[in-house]
């Protein structure tokens, strides 16, 4: 087939074909979750939702491939077989009763992408390179983005373990028990010769593009997060017969220790930190009962590594002075930690240009939420493309993005693809 050079913007995305693929991907989804979508990491219905993307991107005659960490590559070669690859991609997991836009949008754009320059015979010197990434949310293991980390060498076999979910399940085992080898993992790491660019098309999940108007937002940093559990030894006992100066109360050192992370975050908010407690886990759990155990997860987010660290310490420092006030054992167990990462401008200038060329303004901003970009940067330079999220809201069923900006979004993300194809080496 010939190809021929297209103007920018000439490759517009269908937002009937894109409607079609959310939801297809959106009915993947555990049937009692509730009304949101549960596509959790290395399940069944995440494969399944990776065959789905290889099934299209074969059809549109893409070579596919599954590395080792469950992570599924599409390529469609370009006019220079020597050239390193120039990609985009996301991830098709979910957190539990989430929404239908988190990461997906980023995969149907990279399908909507390649159907756009295949059926237009755009001439593109570098070979496109179209990915999902495996177990890109923490919800289930406490360590996010593992596919990407994977494939970016910051992850390996011992690291996977030790990692468990609510269960019990470890991150080996899940992967295990969905046809991958855990051992094999190190063979999945990108190297870095093979990549010129990567761009992450994702919907905002916060309310800037929103109040400020804009349809499109190039990324400048990426924030990182620390995040622990903290477990609490109390004493159970009987809520009528113990005396309140008696008590040992674990569910009332974790309410506590939650307004004390919630004031952590007040305290660093100007540097762009957050702290939340998103899960408590009380035990035993009954009514008539002072809880004699009680578990918090903690995620600390930051814009300023420093001041991330700081906050997650002393949430910790102050969960054991309260607990010790209380008498009460309070543990606290790391479960991972990412930098926040500044993306460089030689992606995000051509973002911001691919924008002025279709007549778009964007703003430019920081990620409050971890990507799969973050990752891929270390291996090659990176940038991410955000729509706004309606009400600023994600990891939730109220998550919503128009679907014009979901192809806006698309058509910004081909023509940038293609404009970086000129620009790089
Ligand atoms: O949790 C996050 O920041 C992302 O949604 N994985
Ligand atoms: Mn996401
Ligand atoms: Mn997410």
């Amino acid at each position: 087939m010939t190809t021929a050079p297209v103007a920018p913007g000439a490759l517009v995305a269908d937002r009937d074909r894109l409607r079609a693929l959310l939801d297809q991907f959106a009915g993947l989804s555990e049937p009692v979750s509730g009304p949101g979508v549960t596509r959790l990491a290395y399940t069944h219905l995440e494969r399944e939702a990776h065959a789905v993307f290889a099934a299209h991107m074969e059809e549109l005659g893409a070579a596919v491939r599954t590395d080792a960490a469950g992570n599924t590559l599409a390529e469609l070669p370009g006019t220079d077989r020597s050239a390193p690859a120039i990609g985009t991609g996301s991830h098709l997991d979910s957190v539990p009763d989430g929404g239908r836009f988190d990461g997906i949008v980023g995969v149907v754009a990279a399908m909507e992408t390649a159907r756009l320059v295949t059926e237009h015979a755009a001439a593109h010197r570098h070979p496109l390179r179209f990915v999902v990434f495996a177990a890109e949310e923490g919800a289930r293991f406490g360590q996010a983005c593992t596919g990407s980390r994977i494939a970016a060498g910051l992850t390996g076999p011992a690291d996977l373990p030790g990692k468990r979910d609510a269960d019990g399940v470890s991150l080996a085992e899940a992967m295990t028990g969905v046809g991958l080898d855990p051992a094999r993992v190190g063979d999945a790491r990108w190297d870095h010769a093979d990549w010129a660019a990567f761009v992450e098309l994702h919907i905002e999940q916060g309310a800037v593009l929103e109040s400020t108007g804009r349809r499109v937002g190039v990324v400048d940093a990426i924030s990182g997060s620390t995040r622990l559990r903290i477990d609490l030894e109390g004493r159970a006992s009987h809520s009528g017969g113990t005396p309140m100066h008696l008590r040992a109360d674990a569910a009332a050192a974790a309410a506590e220790i939650v307004l004390l992370a919630e004031s952590v975050g007040l305290r660093a908010a100007a540097w762009g930190t957050r702290a939340t407690v998103g899960r408590i886990d009380v035990a035993p759990g009954s009514m008539t009962t002072i809880a004699g155990g009680a578990s918090l997860w903690v995620d600390v987010r930051g814009l300023d590594l420093d001041r991330q660290q700081r906050a997650a310490a002393e949430i910790v420092e102050s969960a054991a002075a309260a607990c010790a006030r209380r008498g009460v054992r309070c543990t606290a167990t790391p479960l991972a930690e990412t930098p926040p990462v500044p993306l460089p401008a030689v992606v995000r200038d051509t973002l911001v240009a691919t924008c002025h060329d279709l007549g778009l303004e964007p703003t430019v901003l920081p990620s409050g939420a971890s990507h799969d970009a973050q990752q891929v940067n270390e291996v090659t330079p990176a940038g991410m493309l955000f729509i706004p999220s309606r009400d600023g809201i994600s990891h939730d069923p109220a998550e919503d993005t128009d679907l014009d900006d979901v192809a806006l979004g698309t058509t910004v993300l081909a023509a940038s693809l293609l404009r970086l194809d000129g620009e790089l080496p």
